[in-house]
C-alpha cells in the first residue's frame, strides 16, 4: 500500500473541548451530534476513525467560577466535566476519547509544546499593558474601558510580564497556507472573516499569565500560566499522544495527526484558523487539514447560551422523542454553516412529518405485509417492471450522490433527498396497493405483484436506513433487525457502506418482528417538554444553592416538583409563577409570621438565609412613608456604602425578575443579584457606576450568592432608577 493510501483511511476528527463553566446544553450537543455522525458514517465506510471531544477546564473564567460556587476549581471541573461526558453517553455518541485539559496528558503535552516553541525561537519574553477579555480569555485592542468586539463585555486593564508568541512572524505564512489549502477552513463567511483578520496585521500574542494560577506552568518559570487558548488548542494533539514518549501514544499521534476536520461552533474561528496553524507550523507540526465552523442554534431569538439564559436541555428532547429525533432534527432542520432556531414546535413537526408518519410508517407497512403475506420471508422480485426499474434506478442515484454531499457537510439537503426517496417509496407502494386485488387479477399474478412490489420496497428501505444510519443509529438498529438483517452496528465496523448497492436484501431472508419505530407525537407533546425544561431549572435552583455543577437533574421526571421545590436542607423555596409566588414584598424567616421588607417585588428567597432587612432589590416603596424613626450618625456608619461598575450583567435562567452582575470594587470583584432585569437590559448596564451597600452579609438566591445589594430609587408603579453620579468617581469611594 502506498503511503497516500494508508493516509486516506484513516480520519481523525474533533469537536471544540468545551468550558466547564456552564451546564451541557442543546448547543454544545449540536456540535458533538454532528461530529458522532460523521464519526460513524467514516466508519461505516470502513476507515480508521479516531473521534474526539473532551473539556476545557482551566482559565481565570473557571477560577472564578468555580470561587462563586464556593469550591475549588478542580473539584468544580470535576462535576461539570463528569456532566458532559454522562449526558454524550444518554445520547449514545461515539466518541473515542474524552480529553481533560486537567489531565496529566495533556499538561505534560502542552508544555513539551510551549518548550519546543521557545527552543524554536517564536516565544520570548515581554510585558503586556492592555485589555483583557476575561469571558472569552482574549487580549483585546483598545485604551482602557474597551468592550470587547466578541461578547461585548468590558475588558481588564492588565500590565504584566508575559512570555509572547511570535505570531507576527505567521502573517504571511498564514496567508499563503490559506491559498493554497483552500479546504483548510469554512465556510465561505468564516474564510472571509478570517482572512480579512489576518490580512489586517498580526501583532505577537502573549501566551502566558501571572495574575492567576488555575492553569499549566510554564516549563522552568512555575509564576506563569500557559494561556488558556494555547493550552486548550493543545488538546487537539495531547489527546493522541504528543508529548509522551510511550510508543503507543507516539504511534497514536503519528497515524492521526494531522486532523482530517476540527468542527466548531463559528464564533472561535479565529483560534482555530489563525493561532492554531501558527502554533503548529512554529512548532514544526503539520496544521490540521481542516477546520469547519457551525452556526448558532437559536431559541427565543437569542444564541442559546448560558450566558442569555436560554438554553435547552438535550436531555429533554431525548425523553420525550428521542435521541434519534434531536439528532435528525438538528441535521435536517439547519444547513450546516448557517444559524438555525430552535424551538419545540418545529422540532414535534418535523417528528411526525419525517420520522413518524413518513420514515416509520413506511418501515412498518413494508413489514407487516412482509409477515403478513409471505409469513416474514423476503420473497423473490421476479420480473422487474418499469415502475421497479425506476425506483431502483433513484435509489442507486441517492447512493452515489449521499457520499460526496455528505462529506461536503450539506446534511439538511442529503436528508431532504433521502426523503424523497421514501415519499418515493411510499408512493409506489400505494400506487401497487400489495394488499389489495382487483377482481379481474388472478390469484398467481396477484402474488408475484405481492412479491415483486414488497421485495423492491423492503429493499428500498434498506437502501434508505443504511444512508440514514449516521443519523438515525437507533432507528436503523431496529430496522436492520426487523429486515433480518441482524446487528447494523456489526456491519458498521465491517464497512458495510462502502459496498452499498442495490439488491443486497435476498429472498429467503428471514424478517424479524414488527415493533414500533417512532410513535406518533401526541398534541401535548411540546407542553410536557416545556414542563420537563421548568421543572429541570427549578431543580437546579434547588441544586444550585448547594454547588453549581454537582448536580446533573437525571433524566425522567426524578425530580417531580409540584408548586415548590426543597433544598438539600429542607428548606422551602417559592416558585417563581407569579400566581404561587410569595406576597410581593413579603418575605419570612422560618418560624416567623411574614412580615413586610423593603422590597419590590422579591425574588423567591431561601427562607433560611432571608431576613427581614435583606432584599435583592434595594429600594422602599415610594408610596411608603419615609421613615419615622431616626437613626445615629453611627447607625448610619455601618452601612457600607460604595461604588462599583458592572463588569457582567447576565439574566438568570428562568428567573424573570433577577440579573447576575459581576461589579469591581476597584480592591476587589464580587456577584450581586439584583431584582431589576424587568427593567433594565443587562448588555446596557455593562460599564455603569452603580452604589452598592457592601457590608451586607452574603446571601443565597436561585442558589447563587449575592455578596450586596445595589440601590435604586423605587418609583411607585414605576421603574426602579438606579443611583449614580454625574461626575466621575473612582472605584471603591465610600459614600458617607
Ligand atoms: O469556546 N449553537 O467552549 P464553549 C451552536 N472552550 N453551537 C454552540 C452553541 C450554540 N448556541 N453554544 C455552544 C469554548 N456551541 C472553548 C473551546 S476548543 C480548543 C476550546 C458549541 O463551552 C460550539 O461548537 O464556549 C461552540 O464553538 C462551542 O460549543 C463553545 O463551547
Amino acid at each position: 500500500m502506498t503511503d497516500q493510501a494508508t493516509r486516506s483511511e484513516r480520519y481523525y476528527l474533533t469537536t471544540p473541548i468545551y468550558y466547564v463553566n456552564a451546564r451541557p446544553h442543546l448547543g454544545h450537543a449540536y456540535s458533538t451530534v454532528v461530529c458522532d455522525a460523521i464519526a460513524r458514517r467514516k466508519r461505516a465506510l470502513g476507515i480508521d476513525t479516531w473521534f474526539l471531544t473532551g473539556t476545557d477546564e482551566h482559565g481565570q473564567k473557571i477560577e472564578r467560577s468555580a470561587k462563586l460556587a464556593g469550591c475549588a476549581p478542580q473539584e468544580f471541573a470535576d462535576a461539570i466535566a463528569a456532566e458532559f461526558r454522562g449526558l454524550w453517553d444518554r445520547l449514545g455518541l461515539t466518541y473515542d476519547d474524552f480529553i481533560r485539559t486537567t489531565e496529566p496528558r495533556h499538561k505534560r503535552g502542552v508544555q513539551r509544546l510551549f518548550a519546543t516553541l521557545r527552543e524554536r525561537g517564536f516565544i520570548y519574553k515581554g510585558r503586556y499593558s492592555g485589555q483583557y477579555c476575561i469571558y472569552d480569555e482574549a487580549y483585546v485592542d483598545g485604551p482602557p474601558g474597551t468592550l470587547c468586539p466578541d461578547c461585548g463585555r468590558l475588558t481588564e486593564n492588565v500590565s504584566e510580564e508575559n512570555y509572547y508568541f511570535k505570531l507576527s512572524a505567521f502573517e504571511r505564512k498564514l496567508l499563503e497556507f490559506y491559498e493554497e489549502n483552500p479546504e483548510f477552513m469554512g465556510p465561505e463567511s468564516t474564510r472571509r472573516e478570517v482572512i480579512s483578520f489576518v490580512r489586517g496585521g498580526l501583532r505577537d500574542l502573549s501566551v502566558s499569565r501571572t495574575s492567576f494560577s488555575w492553569g499549566i506552568p510554564v516549563p522552568g518559570d512555575e509564576k506563569h500560566v500557559v494561556y488558556v487558548w494555547l493550552d486548550a488548542l493543545a488538546n487537539y494533539i495531547t489527546a493522541l499522544g504528543y508529548g509522551s514518549d510511550d510508543p503507543t501514544d507516539k504511534a497514536r499521534f503519528e497515524r492521526f495527526w494531522p486532523a482530517d476536520m476540527h468542527l466548531i461552533g463559528k464564533e472561535i474561528s479565529r483560534f482555530h484558523c489563525v493561532y492554531w496553524p501558527a502554533f503548529l507550523m512554529a512548532a514544526g507540526i503539520a496544521p490540521p487539514k481542516s477546520v469547519r465552523a457551525n452556526g448558532w442554534l437559536l431559541f427565543d431569538q437569542g444564541k442559546m447560551s448560558k450566558s442569555r439564559g436560554n438554553i435547552v436541555r438535550a436531555d429533554t428532547v431525548m425523553q420525550v422523542l428521542g435521541t434519534d429525533a434531536l439528532r435528525y432534527f438538528l441535521m435536517r432542520e439547519i444547513p450546516f454553516g448557517q444559524d438555525g432556531n430552535f424551538s419545540f414546535d418545529a422540532l414535534v413537526q418535523r417528528y411526525n412529518g419525517d420520522l413518524a408518519n413518513g420514515y416509520g410508517n413506511l418501515v412498518s407497512r413494508v413489514v407487516n405485509m412482509v409477515h403478513k403475506y409471505f409469513g416474514g420471508v423476503v420473497p423473490e422480485v421476479g420480473a422487474e417492471t418499469q415502475a421497479e426499474i425506476t425506483l431502483r434506478a433513484h435509489a442507486e442515484r441517492g447512493v452515489a450522490e449521499f457520499g460526496p454531499a455528505f462529506d461536503a457537510l450539506n446534511f439538511s439537503d442529503v436528508l431532504k433527498q433521502l426523503w424523497l426517496l421514501v415519499a418515493e417509496t411510499d408512493g409506489y407502494l400505494t400506487a401497487n396497493a400489495p394488499w389489495k386485488k382487483p377482481a379481474d387479477r388472478s390469484d398467481s399474478d396477484h402474488a408475484k405483484l405481492q412479491a415483486r412490489v414488497l421485495a423492491t420496497a423492503a429493499e428500498a428501505i434498506r437502501i434508505i436506513t443504511a444512508l440514514a444510519y449516521p443519523v438515525l443509529p437507533d432507528a436503523a438498529a431496529k430496522v436492520w433487525r426487523q429486515l433480518g438483517l441482524g446487528e447494523i452496528a456489526e456491519a458498521a465496523r465491517s464497512g458495510f457502506l462502502k459496498h452499498l448497492t442495490w439488491g443486497g436484501l435476498k429472498a429467503g431472508t428471514k424478517f424479524g418482528e414488527p415493533a414500533p419505530l417512532f410513535p406518533r407525537a401526541e398534541k401535548d407533546a411540546v407542553e410536557r417538554m416545556q414542563n420537563l425544561e421548568d421543572e429541570n431549572n427549578r431543580s437546579v435552583v434547588e441544586a444550585a444553592g448547594n454547588k453549581p455543577g454537582m448536580v446533573t437533574p437525571a433524566p425522567g421526571p426524578t425530580n417531580p416538583v409540584v408548586g415548590a421545590v426543597r433544598t438539600e436542607r429542607g428548606a422551602h423555596i417559592e416558585p417563581e409563577s407569579p400566581g404561587e409566588a410569595a406576597p410581593t414584598g413579603t418575605t419570612a424567616a422560618p418560624g416567623d409570621a411574614a412580615q413586610p421588607v423593603n422590597a419590590v417585588p422579591t425574588e423567591p428567597v431561601a427562607p433560611e438565609h432571608a431576613t427581614r432587612t435583606l432584599s435583592p432589590t434595594p429600594v422602599s416603596a415610594a408610596h411608603e412613608s419615609p421613615a419615622s424613626e431616626t437613626i445615629s450618625i453611627d447607625d448610619f456608619a455601618k452601612v457600607e456604602l460604595r461604588v462599583a461598575q458592572i463588569l457582567v450583567a447576565e439574566r438568570v435562567p428562568k428567573a424573570d425578575k433577577l440579573l447576575r452582575l459581576e461589579v469591581d470594587l476597584g480592591y476587589e470583584k464580587r456577584q450581586i443579584l439584583a431584582g431589576i432585569a424587568q427593567h433594565y437590559e443587562p448588555e446596557k448596564l455593562i460599564g455603569r457606576k452603580i452604589v452598592i451597600v457592601a457590608n451586607l452579609a452574603p446571601r443565597k438566591m436561585r442558589g447563587l450568592e449575592s455578596n450586596g445589594m445595589l440601590l435604586a430609587a423605587s418609583l411607585e408603579g414605576g421603574a426602579p432608577v438606579l443611583a449614580g453620579f454625574l461626575e466621575d468617581v473612582p472605584l471603591g469611594a465610600r459614600l458617607k
